[in-house]
């Protein structure tokens, strides 16, 4: 059996960043304009007026202090809270396509590799720009890559499941080098009008770079002892859009075709799930959680990262034992967990053992163990 190796990563970070208060502030703008607007209606009892959001609140339940987005302006307009994004000429490279290059080129220059040396990519994420052609063959044509590429979705969990589609492929023969990339741009399904969930998310873009041992000449490598996904259907987190929406017309425009959750539920049913699978997979792979150095966690909820690193490790984890960056780029679904990877993955020894780890929609949870070369 071939040894895979995680010889390269790149990161896309969009050049606007959103703070807990500005964010706020453009949503009270909102609340009161809307609790204004239907002051008849809310002192008759006919409408319920809407309640503010607050800074304070978001970073106590979350972690999450500011995010990157896309576009800054059309988010932070009370009369509009969607970011602007043009659409694009058939000609124009679109804008996951776009995110995806500038990651891939990094994670390609770590690696040590050029585009002739990758035969597949798979672009993995929680939503697409279009229905087709894929996104992945979009980049693969962009950067001049042969072979094929594909798209897939597993919300949060898109990354782990497309890492083990990496493997497999390598392992089973269909691939040599894989391009695994996770162009996230979670502002544009994010219902910035919803109090409970308009803060949680940013945008931003990964890559991952996947080929056998053997081949691999980066200064820094991870071989993958092992993957393991699971899913269990749940309807706790969900988005509704789809290319049926406009075949019943009472449903256009709905909250539901934006991002919605019950994020207590998803809290308390998913921390309990992810730690059992981390502990069984190490288990598994007869590594203790003794010998574990680093969890790169999903950025969701840094409770749920304290809980759940807590919960595998038998103790409080060290800061440096689960790295957070959820503060400055919030949740950014399938990216969340390789930005933590990406940016914390140096300062390992030899020999020591990780796992990266998402979990989300569906739900799916994905685990990755590590261990460095
Ligand atoms: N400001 C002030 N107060 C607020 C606000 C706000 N913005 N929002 C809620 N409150 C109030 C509530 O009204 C409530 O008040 P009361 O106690 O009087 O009823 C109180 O605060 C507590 O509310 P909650 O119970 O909702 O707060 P929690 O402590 O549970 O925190 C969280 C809310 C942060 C959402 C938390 O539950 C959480 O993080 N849960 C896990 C979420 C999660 O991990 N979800 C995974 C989704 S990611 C995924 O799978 C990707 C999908 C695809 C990507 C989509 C991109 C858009």
């Amino acid at each position: 059996m071939k040894q895979v190796v995680i010889s390269g990563t790149g990161l896309y970070t969009p050049s606007h960043s959103i703070s807990n208060d500005e964010l706020v502030a453009a949503f009270n703008a909102y609340v009161d304009d809307f609790n204004e607007t239907n002051k008849a209606a809310i002192e008759a009892g006919s409408v319920q007026a809407l309640a503010q959001s607050s800074s304070a609140f978001i970073e106590k339940a979350s972690g999450i202090k500011s995010r990157f987005v896309i576009d800054k302006a059309g988010i932070l307009d009370p009369k509009r809270m969607t970011p602007y994004i043009a659409e694009r000429s058939n000609d124009e490279h679109s804008i996951q396509c776009e995110m995806s290059i500038v990651a891939a080129k990094q994670a390609l220059q770590q690696a040590g590799k050029t585009v002739d040396d990758v035969d597949m990519v798979i672009v993995a994420c929680s939503n697409l720009q279009r229905a087709y052609p894929a996104v992945a063959v979009e980049v693969q044509t962009a950067l001049g890559i042969q072979g094929f590429a594909y798209d897939m979705n597993v919300a949060c969990s898109s990354a782990t499941f497309g890492i083990q589609s990496g493997v497999n492929a390598i392992q089973a023969g269909s691939a040599r080098c894989v391009l695994m990339l996770n162009p996230e741009i979670c502002s544009s399904h994010l219902n910035f009008r919803d109090r409970d969930s308009h803060f949680i998310f940013g945008d931003a873009c990964t890559a991952v770079i996947l080929e056998d041992s053997e081949q691999a000449v980066s200064s820094v490598q991870y071989n993958i002892l092992g993957t393991k996904l699971q899913t269990v259907f749940s309807n706790n987190i969900r988005n509704n859009a789809g290319f049926l929406n406009r075949c019943d017309e009472s449903g256009l425009g709905k909250p539901d075709k934006l991002f919605i959750q019950n994020g207590r539920k998803v809290f308390k049913e998913v921390c309990p799930m992810v730690a059992t699978q981390i502990s069984e997979h190490l288990e598994e792979l007869s590594v203790s959680s003794d010998q574990l150095s680093r969890m790169w966690l999903h950025q969701a909820n840094l409770s749920m990262n304290q809980l759940i690193s807590k919960r595998v490790l038998g103790r409080t984890a060290e800061t440096h034992e689960a790295p957070v960056i959820l503060d400055s780029y919030a949740n950014t679904s399938s990216a969340g967990s390789i930005i933590a990877y990406h940016l914390h993955k140096e300062d390992l020894n030899s020999g020591d053992y990780g796992v990266i780890c998402s979990f989300g929609a569906g739900y799916s949870i994905g685990s990755v163990i590590v261990q460095k070369c």
